[in-house]
């Protein structure tokens, strides 16, 4: 009995469940569809990058022995949809089942249950054993608490996966979390060091081709393209980080640096989330590098906590709330996502870089993420949902497992606190005590209400004061309206009407 093994674009690892157990009669299936690259507008670097690591991952898997049927974008056949494909490869190979690992959006995931009755044949659906906890332990573990903090998660998993761990049972070090040390503001002359590149090779070349001809139009661009599309080049690109950035990645996390989009960022989300990489190797060669004294604990808890405790909290996150996730906007934010987002024309230093970054790169870094464009997005009062797509189509390392409570829990408090226990809203101060693009903008970070005053800091008081209502009960939030009860009415009613100003220029393209 022959089974048709579908492998998706973001299952690059010849570890995944649905190659278990594979028979040498079984057929593989991997396809270039139109509707994956299109369902949001997908960055030109981020659909190079999959299309070429899939034709590499298919021609390792052939190499070794594999029945592998692969459909191209450019094939004249191609009909577009995965479902339309299984079903051609069901015909033409006469296999009795489908063998397919849970896939990373729930949309894809309801298509999929759905085969059985559309296809008329079994469908095995397995858990992805890429991750270090399954859906169904994280709802176990969730099923015991009130609130769902990643702190406590995270020392879970650094226990079951014996990680940064002492024979005593404490962890490494005497303390779970070593963030005090990792809040630095970049020092003067901060940058990045060379990141390494890759040759391209014929598959990758005819790659850029297909994808300028036919994804020019999306945001972004396609050229340099310096990504890593095997495995193997993904290690390379893992293990220059963990010799020459990890010591340092602690120490510069949360800066910021005009002009520098990677600073000591590992760069790996792309071929982690692609399956090329696989997170418990990534964590205990971290660790590693502690154990031998090639890199201060700050920074390799830092770092090991990304990866074993917020990635795969927020999988876990979005796999418990979903569908309803996807609908969540708790603070009712509505305001249309303004052009500059698509062509970084702002005078607001921080944006344009991070929009600039992230036009060019297909990445920007967390807090550029979190704190200048997600922190606008919020305090701005932007469409949650608008939002939420602009995120999943503008990064290469963008599925909605991970995106989604990204953008709509952590950085727009969409879920109400699910996430995160206060949002992550902040004015220009912090902009400015992290980078050095204040000294570059004709935005003012210390005013407020003037002329050329920065607009976070009119916009952060205007979210407190709208959200009052929501937020005052908050534990973290007392403080806050504290000082803006201080403020008295006559200032708190200019800052409000500098707001207003701010949004009606943010609408007329003029911020
Ligand atoms: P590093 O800073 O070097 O961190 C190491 C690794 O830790 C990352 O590669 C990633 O795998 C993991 N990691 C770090 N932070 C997170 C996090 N909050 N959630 C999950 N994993 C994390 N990450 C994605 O992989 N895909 C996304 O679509 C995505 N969207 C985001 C949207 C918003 C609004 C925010 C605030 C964050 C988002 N993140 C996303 C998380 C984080 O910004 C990226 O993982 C990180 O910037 C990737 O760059 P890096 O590999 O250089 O990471
Ligand atoms: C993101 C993406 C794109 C652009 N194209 C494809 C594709 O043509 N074929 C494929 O198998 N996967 C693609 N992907 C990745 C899928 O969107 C991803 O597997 C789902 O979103 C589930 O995470
Ligand atoms: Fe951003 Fe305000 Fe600083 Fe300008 S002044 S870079 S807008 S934080």
């Amino acid at each position: 009995m022959i089974n048709l093994r579908l492998i998706l674009g973001d299952q690059l690892s010849p570890s995944i469940s649905s190659l278990e157990d594979a028979k040498p009669d079984d057929v593989i299936l991997m396809c270039e569809v139109i509707e994956e690259a299109t369902y949001v507008p997908h960055h030109p670097k981020k659909i190079a990058f999959l299309f070429s690591a899939m034709r590499h991952f298919a021609k390792d898997l052939k190499a070794k022995g594999y029945k592998v049927r692969y459909t191209t974008l450019d094939d004249p056949k191609n009909s577009g949809s995965f479902e339309e494909e299984v079903r051609k490869a069901i015909e033409i190979t006469d296999a009795k089942k489908i063998i397919v690992t849970e896939p990373g959006e729930y949309r894809l995931l309801k298509i999929m249950e759905s085969w059985k009755n559309s296809l008329g044949i079994p469908v095995d659906i397995r858990s992805d054993t890429r991750f270090l906890c399954t859906i169904k332990e994280f709802k176990i573990w969730s099923e015991s608490r009130r609130q769902l903090r990643m702190e406590y998660f995270y020392r879970d998993m650094r226990i079951r996966h014996s990680i940064l761990m002492e024979k005593n049972g404490k962890p490494t070090g005497g303390q779970w979390n070593f963030d005090k040390e990792n809040r630095k503001s970049p020092p003067q002359g901060l940058s990045s060091p060379k990141r390494i590149s890759h040759v391209k090779d014929q598959i990758t070349k005819d790659v850029l081709d297909l994808v300028k001809e036919r994804f020019s139009h999306h945001f972004g661009n396609i050229e340099p393209f310096h990504y890593a599309i095997n495995r193997e080049q993904a290690l390379l690109e893992l293990n220059h980080f963990i010799t020459k950035l990890l010591p340092f990645f602690g120490d510069y996390q949360d800066c910021m640096v005009a002009g520098e989009p990677y600073l000591y960022h590992s760069l790996i989300s792309s071929y982690l989330n692609a399956g090329l990489l696989i997170p418990l190797e990534i964590c205990n060669k971290a660790e590693e590098a502690y154990r031998l004294g090639k890199a201060p604990l700050n920074a390799v808890e830092g770092f090991i906590r990304q990866i074993l405790g917020w990635r795969e909290y927020v999988r876990g996150i979005y796999w418990l709330h979903m569908p309803e996730y996807g609908k969540m906007n708790y603070l009712k934010a509505k305001e249309p996502i303004p052009g500059f987002y698509w062509t970084a024309n702002t005078k607001m230093t921080c944006v344009a870089e991070a929009i600039r970054h992230t036009r060019d790169h297909a990445y920007s870094h967390h807090i550029q993420r979190l704190m200048v464009t997600g922190n606008f997005a919020l305090l701005a009062g932007l469409d949650v949902q608008q939002v939420q797509e602009w995120y999943l189509a503008v990064y290469s390392d963008a599925y909605e497992w991970v995106e989604m409570p990204n953008t709509l829990g952590m950085a727009l408090f969409g879920d109400g606190g699910i996430m995160g226990s206060k949002p992550y809203a902040a004015s220009g101060k912090y902009i400015h005590k992290m980078s050095n693009f204040c000294d570059k903008c004709p935005y003012n970070p210390q005013e407020t209400t003037t002329n050329n005053a920065c607009p976070f800091n009119a916009l952060y008081w205007d979210f407190m004061a709208r959200n009052q209502e929501k937020l005052k009960q908050n534990h973290r939030l007392p403080y806050v309206y504290a000082i803006w009860k201080k403020f008295g009415l006559e200032k708190q009613k200019n800052i409000l009407a500098k707001a207003r100003e701010i949004i009606t220029f943010m609408r007329e393209g003029k911020l």
